[in-house]
Parts: C-alpha cells; sequence; structure tokens
C-alpha cells in the first residue's frame, strides 16, 4: 500500500481468517512470474513478502524488482482488498441448509443494493474488489443481465470446496476458508454527512455458507473456518418453507412451484440453526444459557411459493403500517432523507412469527432459544417458481421473469441496525406522525 494512502485505520481485519493486524505486518504479492510458490498457498500462487523497497509512488518492489500491487495477510496469505485498510469493516454472514436460496438471495440482494442505494439513501455501492465478487458478479449478470431472457438459466453449483473456500495450509494441516464477497459503500456528496465520508464508509463482507457444513454429522469432507459467524454483526439465516413438511401439506393445490411437492428437498432446518448456534457458543465462549446478542434475521425464502398462507388481514396490517421506505426531513430541513421503517418490518416480523408457530415451532424455539433479537422478513429473491430443465434434471428460471420480493430487505435492515448510521433509522416519532411516504414495496 501506498505510505500516503488515504487510509484512516492503525490496523485491518483480514475478511478470510478475520487475523486483526498492524499496517506494518502487511504482506505483498509478488509480481515477478520467477517468484512463484507460496508457503501457505502453494506452488501456483505468487509468493507472498515483507517489503523492503517502495517505488515513488509507494508501491512495494519485489526482490526481482517487478512493481506489485495486492496486499495479502500476514496469517493466511490470502489477498485483502484495500478497501479494508481504508474503511471499518462489517461482516455478514448468510445460512441456511442447501438449496434453500442463499446464492440467489445474495445475488438478487446486490444486484438491487447497486441501483437503490444511491436512489434511496445516497449511498455507492460498489466491488471493493472484482477478483474477490468474480462469482457473484457471474450469478447476478446470469440473472439479470442474460441475452436470452426467455431461455432457462441456473446459477453455477457453489458447494464444491474451491469455488466457496480457499485451502491455506499451515504445516501438515489445512484450512478451508470461506470467500467473503467485499463491498464498499460510501456516502454520495448529496448524502446528508457526505462530509464524514472517511468516518461513515464501511468494507461489508458477506460470506455464503454452503449449507452441507451446518447439517449434523456434516455432509463434506472438509470443515471450514466458520469464525466469521463470531466476528459477524448480523446473521441472516434463510428458512425454506418449501424443505418443510407441514409448510408443504398447507400448500397443497394453493402452488404450483415444483420445490413443494414430496418430491423436492427436505431437511430439518431447525438443527442447522442448532449447529450454526453450537459453533458461535463455543467459538465466543458464550455459555448455554446466554443468548446471542446481535440481530438475527430469518429470512422466509420463495415467497412467491408460499404467498397464499399469508391472509388478508396480514396484507391489511402490513399496510397500515406504511412502506418499507419512509421520507422525513433531512438534518437543517433542506431535503428529504429516505429512512427505513423499523415499525412497519416489526408488524411484518410478529405476524409472520405466529405463521412459523403454526407450521414450525421447533424452528423458532431453536431460533429464539439461541438469539435475543429474531426477525421474520418474507423474501423472494425470484418472484417466482422454477421450471426443472429437462437436460440436467435442475431447477432454472427465466431472467426475463424474474421480479424479486423484499429479497435486499434483510440486508438493509441488518445495516440500519448495525452500521452506525448509513442507513438512517426513524426516530419514535417520525414513526408515529408519518405512516405514509409510499415509494416501494
Ligand atoms: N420459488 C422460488 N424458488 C427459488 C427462489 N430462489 C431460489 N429458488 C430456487 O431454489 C433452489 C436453490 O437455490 P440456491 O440459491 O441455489 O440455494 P442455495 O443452495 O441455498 O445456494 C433453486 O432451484 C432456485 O431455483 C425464489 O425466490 N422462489
Ligand atoms: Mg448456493
Ligand atoms: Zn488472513
Amino acid at each position: 500500500m501506498s505510505r500516503s494512502a488515504p487510509y484512516i485505520l492503525p490496523r485491518a481485519t483480514c475478511p478470510h481468517c478475520w487475523h486483526v493486524f498492524p499496517l506494518e505486518e502487511t504482506l505483498w504479492v509478488s509480481a515477478h512470474p520467477a517468484l512463484n510458490g507460496d508457503a501457505r498457498l502453494g506452488p501456483e500462487c505468487q509468493r507472498r513478502f515483507l517489503p523492503t523497497r517502495f517505488d515513488a509512488a509507494g508501491n512495494a518492489l519485489d526482490s526481482h524488482g517487478s512493481m506489485c500491487s495486492d496486499l495479502a495477510c500476514p496469517k493466511c496469505h490470502l489477498v485483502v482488498p484495500r478497501a479494508m485498510f481504508e474503511m471499518r469493516s462489517l461482516f455478514y454472514s448468510i445460512l441456511g441448509s442447501p438449496g434453500s436460496g442463499k446464492s440467489h438471495l445474495i445475488a438478487t440482494t446486490t444486484w438491487t443494493l447497486r441501483q437503490t442505494l444511491g436512489r434511496d439513501f445516497q449511498l455507492s455501492f460498489s466491488d471493493a474488489d472484482p477478483e474477490s465478487n468474480r462469482a457473484l458478479n457471474q450469478s447476478e449478470a446470469r440473472l439479470f443481465f442474460n441475452e436470452f431472457p426467455n431461455e432457462l438459466t441456473t446459477l453455477p453449483k457453489t458447494e464444491k470446496e474451491g469455488e466457496l473456500y480457499n485451502p491455506v495450509r499451515f504445516g501438515d494441516q489445512t484450512f478451508w476458508y470461506p470467500r467473503p464477497f467485499v463491498f464498499s459503500v460510501q456516502p454520495l456528496p448529496s448524502h446528508p454527512r457526505a462530509k464524514n465520508v472517511a468516518e461513515m464508509s464501511r468494507a461489508i463482507c458477506l460470506y455464503d455458507n454452503a449449507g452441507e457444513h451446518f447439517l449434523p454429522g456434516g455432509r463434506s469432507s472438509i470443515s471450514p473456518a466458520t469464525q466469521h459467524l463470531t466476528v459477524s454483526s448480523g446473521l441472516i439465516f434463510l428458512f425454506d418453507p418449501t424443505q418443510h413438511v407441514r409448510f408443504r401439506e398447507a400448500c397443497t393445490g394453493k402452488t404450483t412451484d415444483p420445490q413443494m411437492s414430496t418430491a423436492g428437498l427436505s431437511f430439518r432446518q431447525d438443527q442447522v440453526m442448532l449447529e450454526a448456534a453450537n459453533r458461535i457458543r463455543t467459538q465466543a465462549s458464550l455459555s448455554q444459557n446466554e443468548k446471542y446478542k446481535r440481530p438475527v434475521v430469518v429470512a422466509i425464502t420463495k415467497l412467491d411459493a408460499w404467498r397464499s398462507l399469508l391472509d388478508e388481514s396480514f396484507e391489511r396490517r402490513a399496510a397500515a403500517f406504511g412502506d418499507v421506505l419512509l421520507q422525513r426531513p433531512g438534518r437543517g430541513g433542506e431535503s428529504t432523507e429516505t429512512v427505513l421503517n423499523h415499525r412497519r418490518i416489526m408488524q411484518i416480523s410478529l405476524d409472520l412469527r405466529e405463521m412459523m408457530l403454526r407450521y414450525a415451532p421447533e424452528f423458532v424455539n431453536a431460533a429464539e432459544g439461541f438469539a435475543e433479537d429474531v426477525t421474520y422478513i418474507p423474501v423472494s429473491a425470484l418472484g417466482h417458481s422454477p421450471t426443472r430443465e429437462p437436460e440436467t434434471g435442475r431447477f432454472g428460471v427465466r431472467p426475463g421473469s424474474i421480479a424479486p420480493q423484499w429479497a435486499e430487505l434483510p440486508l438493509l435492515y441488518l445495516l440500519s441496525l448495525t452500521s452506525g448510521g448509513l442507513i438512517p433509522r426513524p426516530t419514535e416519532k417520525q414513526q408515529a406522525t408519518s405512516p405514509s411516504g409510499v415509494r416501494r414495496t
């Protein structure tokens, strides 16, 4: 990193192994092709080194005199995006059983936030490191910029070890670190607090956890590092009603989604929650009766497939609390500011909790037995059912008909609770006096 770089932090947190290190310990990735082979990462990777020589612009020079640009963690040697040195970081973990919709939800969330954070919240949202976000960008491209909007497409399976995890060798032990998706979120010049860019900006790291690793008995040969669960400011747990037998019974005859049929996937999602809870308790040294204090959002996925279970009174009550986004006068009174309507979210959550208690009480017990603050949010990443591809037997979607509903709300909500004001929340008084301001649902 340039010595004159505009970083504000004395330390950085590695988004792979969560090691916190002072800037002077940062390693650089050698650039000269002869310098390949790294003790932790294997013969294919460029060697990591602690630099002694820099060029005039502050870039390190490797032992062959080549100019280097990538930075790496002193512990795991994986590349650390520069944003992690310049902005405070926030971590969020996304969990759920295999097939619960994690990959689709993450792609829809990030695609939606790229457009709406600027429009609604005067924030820029961009890839902190295009390389680490490559798989996600490909998923977004398949779903939202597809040349063939009327043909079935599927997302690549992410469960394979090399795609979601990076192997790192420590002596004769190999650790599998989950690949983070890293974004920078910064106030735009029109943001009411644009003057405090450095203080407000955040590097946001998201983790897509292959659900296999959280099933009792472990269905995979690797056991990934899960300390991100402990450093995360919040968790998004996906609950998929199409995988639950009682929800399936209740939806019989009310949906054509093939995932609701008895031939669909079925997992004990309460067990996945309990397993994640166990790991967090162990890693964070919480006792069995101590509750997790950070917010947990239970995103109830594939809303399009089970919407029939929500009755009219739900729709009426949800509407009565206004839209998810509210307008309020900005500071100084000149312009308006958009805030997230927590009252509406709480009301929706209460209604969904009732539904969950009816069909999946074991899951509510698992979630609320673990965490103090659980919010239930319905989401649909696609807005409609997938279709089975005749050749592969996999479920595909037609990009042209994707219509997400509330997909980005779980992350927006966590950001409004934990990002220090990037997504403002209304005051009690504003909540009480402005149930209108309808713009978007
Ligand atoms: N009906 C419906 N199906 C969905 C939705 N999102 C994902 N799916 C389907 O759920 C399946 C699993 O999704 P995926 O994102 O790969 O799950 P993951 O294993 O948790 O990453 C896929 O076949 C998708 O077509 C949705 O919003 N509605
Ligand atoms: Mg996946
Ligand atoms: Zn590291």
